[in-house]
């Protein structure tokens, strides 16, 4: 293998992941990118040219992915509409990008005989107790609660479907909430962090009480090129790091980290059909793969975090107004 084709590559997480293959292997990458309000062309500055070039398109443009698909050993797709909030708003991209664009890139690895690794998320699964003792594994059944989980439950669905009836050798993978460098600002932490950063009051949906289980994007880079280099066809890994935590806390982190009072916060509006608790139970990658998260404590990694946003203003603040725009709307 020498040449991936990484969709949504100048994105939050697929950035992290292009990053972490140019430091970590010796393989060239070709991001497939339509740069929507969530990608950023600077996400890939100071990377090699010799090694990494950006291709400015939409995954759902079928003649564009075969060229591409075609020219490459493996696909990593991380291309979706990721953000729950908009998705509650206008379904609609959510259904265009997430489902027939993972069509579209199916179809393509289906006719050249092309790997390819599917990034999904622990949402697929829909919301646990807070006191549910089990956690989310391969064999819990799908049960998402919103137009962008839902979304992606059906391009994981046509991921299977197409490993069963074509062969594809495909591996698809779950992960839970992500942090780190980069990621756009209509996010929890780097929604909370930029405000404190422009001095207003970080805003918690309900009661805060909601939990989610954190891993650092660069662990979750770690475990997808894993199981893109040892995984078996066919085969669904979850990804996680073992850091839940309930919203309150993480934002009293944040204001303690960065010299605020702990209870310097304002609940607002709760989101329509809020996930109670996320949870991962990661055994079948660790012990199968022999993977391990590096971030282990979650203060340190989001003190890291918040220290990228202090240093990297130019990278956020365009983002930000059109960010609280749109929830002003919402009542966020
Ligand atoms: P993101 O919104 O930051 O990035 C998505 C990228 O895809 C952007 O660069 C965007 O320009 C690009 N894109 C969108 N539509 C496209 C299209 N039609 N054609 C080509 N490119 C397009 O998202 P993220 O948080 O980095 O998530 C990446 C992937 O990881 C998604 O598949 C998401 O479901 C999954 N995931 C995310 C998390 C998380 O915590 N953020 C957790 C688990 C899984
Ligand atoms: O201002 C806020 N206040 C708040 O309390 C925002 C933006 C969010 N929240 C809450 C909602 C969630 O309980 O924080 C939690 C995290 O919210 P998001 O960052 O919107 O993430 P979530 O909805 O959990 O989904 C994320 O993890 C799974 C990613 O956006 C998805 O792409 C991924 O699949």
């Amino acid at each position: 293998m020498r040449k991936l084709l990484v969709t949504g590559g100048a994105g939050f997480i697929g950035s992290n992941f292009v990053h972490h293959v140019v430091a970590h292997t010796d393989l060239s990458v070709t991001v497939l990118d339509l740069l929507t309000y969530a990608g950023n062309r600077a996400s890939l500055a100071g990377l090699p040219e010799d090694r990494v070039e950006l291709v400015v398109g939409d995954i759902a443009d079928a003649g564009l992915v075969d060229d591409l698909v075609a020219a490459h050993d493996a696909v990593v797709h991380f291309a979706a509409e990721s953000h729950n909030d908009n998705s509650l708003h206008d379904p609609s991209p959510f259904v265009r990008t997430n489902l027939i664009g993972t069509f579209t890139i199916l179809e393509a690895a289906r006719r050249h005989g092309t790997r390819l690794h599917h990034v999904s998320t622990d949402e697929v699964y829909g919301d646990l107790e807070l006191d549910d003792p089990q956690r989310f594994t391969e064999q819990t059944p799908y049960n998402p609660s919103s137009p962008y989980s839902s979304t992606k439950a059906g391009s994981d669905l046509l991921v299977r479907a197409w490993v069963r009836s074509f062969g594809l050798e495909a591996t698809i993978s779950n992960c839970s909430n992500n942090y780190g460098p980069r990621q756009h600002v209509e996010k929890f932490i780097p929604r909370q962090v930029t405000n404190v950063l422009d001095g207003v009051r970080p805003r918690l949906y309900g009661a805060g009480q909601n939990v989610r289980d954190w891993i650092h994007a660069d662990d979750h880079s770690a475990a997808v090129l894993t199981i893109l280099e040892r995984g078996r066809a066919g085969e669904t890994y979850l990804i996680g790091a073992d850091g839940e935590k309930n919203n309150r806390e993480v934002v009293e982190t944040i204001l303690t980290v960065m010299g605020r009072p702990a209870d310097d916060y304002d609940l607002v509006k709760d989101r329509p059909g809020h996930d109670l608790r996320y949870a991962i139970d990661s055994t079948k990658l660790r012990t199968e793969l022999g993977w391990a998260p590096r971030f282990t404590d979650f203060a340190t990694g989001l003190a890291d975090t918040i220290e990228w946003y202090r240093a990297n203003e130019a990278w956020w603040r365009p983002q930000k107004s059109a960010a609280e725009a749109k929830y002003a709307e919402l009542g966020h």
